[in-house]
């Protein structure tokens, strides 16, 4: 084992030992810690085979499991040059000229973020994606980006899937070093559903570039330039990557009786971002409401109002979405959003196989490998076939999505949380109630975390059986959900046209509204001293040094990542656990390799399990590498 250390010993592969590299590496001493972790992994395992995993909530004992197709890649030739090598070689500025010049319609690949987010509550885990990680980015190394992080991943890794964010992307960067890899943070609220310190979400954004962000699209949930604009900053001053903020698309262009987002609107707010000093601009449709017809419109008064590059995102939710993608594409837009096909389509986005090929033989044709991409597309569909547990019910494309305006993102969620509470049966009930407390609150931009206030107060009126007249007419003897009080109160910041002053005064009781940045109000973090006291508080340790981005994920997300580590004292590193196994557990004579650390496997089987006893234990049989192994589990049925 000592041997094995020292061999694999970073020091010791880079040939750079010196005459005191065993004196000054206490760890090549280290030998019991892989059976330890191999003990902890069956401490999990047996968990979810005596009580299933707590966030799989239904189990279909007729599911069939079949297993993905990787398409074939060569290991040992080097990734081709990719948009990321542009960008390094060309600086942000020169390379946005560069995107803005280009005739071919370019892709972002939402796969690995906006398209589970979408479809599958954000549960998608990291070995699924570095599965084909690095094969797509040597087949594809003309990819604009790979959206690959924040939104609700950040979040959701951590809360439910026991993975440590900051480690899926730098396994992504590793995987694709040649392509851009984006991500989705918003504005002043990060990758959270609230405001945070400026010097937090400067040291987040500094520490995502670090670790493998390129591409950063910004957005305020209220098109609030006062939150766009320090993420800007925080994006030009601290790192060398593209700033791409965004408007949020609302309402419909074309409607002439809806004036309040008009195309005025949108060019304005454009305007303030390019000046502002984004690189790209964003037009993030997360509802999915953007019509073909206003797609030409807005994206070709924008291209003669603005000099940035245009980068459009929608959601298939009505599933007419390609033919707005084609409008847009004529109107000059630079870069679409598109979904591989088995992950693609209603909720998420549109299906980037079926938008090559909507292209083939067009002016702005990107010549993309069909036959290649119809594999990755077919990986996808089996890996989803794991998480039916999350998927939306959502069978076709719904017209509804005008009335409510339910963002994409939202949507899977929403139902899940209907579910929860019980009111699944009443789920188009809670979806109208959505576009009434929408237009209750002054018709605002939705999408998180405005679009979380939006559902939360739908849902709570649909509970009590409330309607909009009994709020407005009795609302002081209702207590508002605190997501609500606090939208009411500024710490979301300002919506277009400000709020409507009575229900204000309803809501928020004597609390008193205020109209500055919710940021003015916090204290910035001493991170000398905060992250002192973080490293001893967390003395136990995750088998590694904590290191500030772990700091970071704790003071987003104070409580998912206490129980995150609680969670990783107990059962370790659960990550490479394959998905069916970490979901459904193992069948007795089921065999499987787990990695425990970077290249070293473990062998793992189900032997036996035994009843219940008197005191509701399970004892469960499993073989490490050969060797019986046996853990006491309470049966919690
Ligand atoms: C998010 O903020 O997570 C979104 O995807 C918004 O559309
Ligand atoms: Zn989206």
């Amino acid at each position: 084992a000592f041997l094995r250390n020292i061999l694999n010993h970073q020091t010791f592969r880079n040939g750079e030992v010196t005459v005191n590299f065993i004196k000054n590496e206490p760890k090549l001493f280290e030998f019991k810690e892989p059976k330890n972790r191999a003990n902890k992994l069956i401490n999990f395992l047996g968990e979810v085979v005596v009580n299933g995993n707590p966030d799989v909530k239904k189990v279909d004992p007729r599911h069939k499991f079949t297993t993905p197709k990787i398409p074939s890649f060569s290991k040992l030739e080097k990734h081709p040059k990719g948009t990321k090598d542009l960008l390094t070689e060309l600086g942000p500025e020169k390379f946005a000229e560069w995107l803005k010049k280009e005739k071919k319609i370019h892709f972002t690949d939402t796969t690995m973020r906006d398209a589970h987010q979408s479809l599958l509550a954000t549960r998608m885990r990291t070995v699924d994606m570095l599965k084909v990680a690095e094969g797509y980015a040597k087949n594809f190394p003309d990819i604009f980006s790979m959206e690959v992080w924040g939104g609700a991943t950040f979040d959701v890794c951590m809360r439910f899937l026991q993975e440590n964010p900051w480690e899926r992307l730098a396994l992504l960067r590793k995987a694709m070093p040649n392509v851009l890899l984006q991500m989705l943070i918003r504005g002043s609220n990060g990758v959270g559903y609230t405001a945070y310190p400026d010097n937090l979400i400067e040291k987040f954004v500094e520490k995502s570039w670090e670790t493998g962000v390129d591409v950063f699209r910004i957005f305020d949930s209220l098109n609030w330039m006062k939150s766009i604009e320090p993420c800007i900053k925080h994006v030009r001053n601290k790192t060398k990557g593209l700033a791409e903020a965004s408007i949020c698309y609302t309402g419909d262009i074309l409607n002439p009786s809806k004036t309040k987002y008009d195309l005025k609107y949108y060019i304005q707010l454009a305007k303030d971002i390019e000046n502002a000093g984004a690189h790209i601009l964003g037009v993030k449709d997360m509802a999915g409401l953007l019509k073909p017809k206003a797609a030409y419109e807005l994206i070709s008064a924008l291209k003669s109002e603005i000099n940035i590059p245009i980068h459009l995102h929608t959601h298939d939710t009505s599933s007419i979405q390609s033919a707005s993608y084609l409008k847009a594409i004529e109107a000059g837009v630079d870069v679409v959003d598109v979904a591989l096909g088995g992950l693609s389509g209603l909720t998420s986005q549109p299906n980037f196989n079926s938008m090559v090929e909507m292209l083939r033989f067009n002016e702005r044709e990107n010549p993309l490998d069909a036959q290649k991409l119809a594999e990755y597309s077919n990986y996808w569909e089996v890996v989803r076939g794991y998480y039916y547990p999350f998927e939306s019910g959502l069978k076709a494309g719904t017209g509804e999505v005008y009335e409510h305006e339910i963002p994409g993102g939202q949507y899977s969620n929403l139902k899940g949380q209907a579910i929860a509470l019980g009111l699944e049966d009443k789920f188009t009930d809670v979806t109208k109630m959505y576009g009434e407390v929408n237009q209750m609150f002054g018709d605002i931009i939705k999408v998180t975390p405005s679009s979380k206030v939006v559902g939360d107060m739908a849902q709570y009126m649909i509970t009590n059986n409330l309607t909009t007249e009994d709020v407005l007419e009795r609302g002081e003897s209702i207590s508002f959900p605190q997501s609500v009080i606090g939208f009411f109160k500024g710490d979301l910041g300002q919506p277009v046209g400000g709020f409507p002053e009575k229900l204000q005064k309803i809501i928020l009781k004597n609390e008193k509204p205020y109209t500055e940045r919710p940021n003015e109000h916090l204290e910035p973090i001493d991170f000398e001293k905060e992250f002192a006291e973080f490293k001893e508080n967390f003395s136990k340790g995750m088998g590694r040094e904590l290191e500030i981005t772990d700091f970071l994920s704790f003071k987003l997300y104070p409580k998912v990542f206490t129980d995150a580590y609680n969670k990783h004292l107990k059962f370790g590193n659960v990550m490479n656990i394959p998905t069916k196994n970490f979901f459904f557990g193992l069948e007795v004579g089921e065999e499987i390799m787990v990695d425990i650390e970077s290249g070293k496997k473990v062998l793992i089987s189900l032997v036996h399990k035994t009843e219940a006893d008197e005191n509701g234990n399970v004892t469960v049989f499993f073989k490490i590498n050969g060797q019986m192994r046996v853990v006491s589990i309470k049966d919690n049925s």
